[in-house]
């Protein structure tokens, strides 16, 4: 891979860790409103995605996914802004969170928050893709636990029989709200779990950014050429709880301490610096311009109006 694209991974995902960083810390100090997940640990996987979609592919994107709407293009401003509820957020003030921040002018379907209801759209979506014979892909996100509900089968048989240009990422951080993996599932193996659809299949470590992003575009290459659908598991760690409100105590201390020295943005940047990719200087001035990308974005959101009640009936269709 070449050193810009190594040291712009390393942009989007110190990007995606400062707001939640910020974010974690607004909510702490009473300045937030709807509930918010974090998605430290997910960085790898969010923006090693994101890279990998090409402009014409669409994403859905989940909760734990601020990187892919990151790199997709979505201005921090309008996430904060939706955050807050504010006329300036992605729901115009609909919404107060990462729900329903889609635009589809960037390619991205807002994340539906039913389980695992993101499956059986982007599957539409894809499938028109299909039925006009455009080579474009359509991409998606799932949690172990979201594995576990209906909807994850219905649309893993049809885009196997369909063999749709249809690409999911399964997110396995090993819980689900408290319920760890050995509490929901008789056998973890989602490889398993998707091939018997005639689905191919890929497992990856969902903390190295660079190995998630060529797993990713060779699965987005192959449905664009009509290979059809893949599945890859991307492993990882929920590292705070599942929502702001949740301390987590139900992990191992020692589960959070062995996945923390895997930590995504810190080995990412031991890498860079190790094979002599960038300087600790030009890390330190990426860290810099994140803090200053964000610290705007707050200030830009916390300054927006509310939306005004007269348009509250507008984007109501029935
Ligand atoms: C149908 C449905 N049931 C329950 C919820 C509430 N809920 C939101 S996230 C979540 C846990 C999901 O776990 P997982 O799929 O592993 O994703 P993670 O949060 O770990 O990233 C639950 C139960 C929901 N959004 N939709
Ligand atoms: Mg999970």
């Amino acid at each position: 891979m070449d050193e810009p694209t190594q040291i712009e991974m390393y942009a989007w995902m110190k990007l995606t860790r400062t707001f939640d960083e910020q974010m974690v810390a607004m909510w702490k100090q009473g300045r937030g409103l709807g509930g918010t997940f974090s998605g430290r640990g997910h960085e790898a996987i969010s923006v090693g995605a994101g890279m990998a979609l090409g402009p014409d592919d669409v994403v859905a994107p989940m909760h734990r996914d601020l990187g892919t709407y990151l790199v997709r293009g979505m201005r921090p401003e309008r996430i904060f802004g939706n955050m807050l509820g504010k006329a300036t957020g992605a729901s115009r003030g609909r919404d107060a969170n990462l729900h329903g921040v889609g635009d589809l002018d960037l390619g991205i379907i807002g994340f539906i928050s039913h389980l695992p209801q993101s499956l059986p759209t982007t599957l539409g979506v894809a499938m028109a893709f299909k039925y006009r014979d455009e080579p474009r892909a359509a991409m998606t996100f799932v949690g172990d636990g979201g594995t576990t509900s209906g909807a994850f089968h219905e649309t893993l048989n049809m885009a196997g029989l369909w063999q749709a240009p249809f690409v999911l990422v399964i997110e396995n951080n090993q819980y689900a709200y408290s319920t760890p993996l050995d509490q929901q599932m008789h056998s973890p193996n989602f490889s398993e779990r998707a091939s018997v659809y005639g689905i191919t299949t890929v497992t990856v470590d969902g903390n190295a950014v660079i190995d998630v992003f060529e797993t990713c575009a060779e699965a987005l290459e192959r449905a664009r050429m009509g290979g059809g659908p893949t599945v890859i598991e991307a492993t990882t760690m929920r590292m705070l709880g599942h929502a702001i409100h949740d301390g987590a105590e139900y992990v191992p201390a020692g589960l959070l301490e062995e996945w923390e020295r895997r930590d995504p943005v810190t080995n990412h940047r031991k890498h860079l610096l190790e094979s002599d990719v960038a300087s600790e200087a030009t890390l330190d001035q990426l860290d810099a311009t994140a803090r200053e990308r964000i610290a705007a974005a707050i200030a830009d959101a916390e300054g927006a109006p509310m939306p005004d009640p007269d348009t509250l009936g507008d984007g109501v269709y029935a």
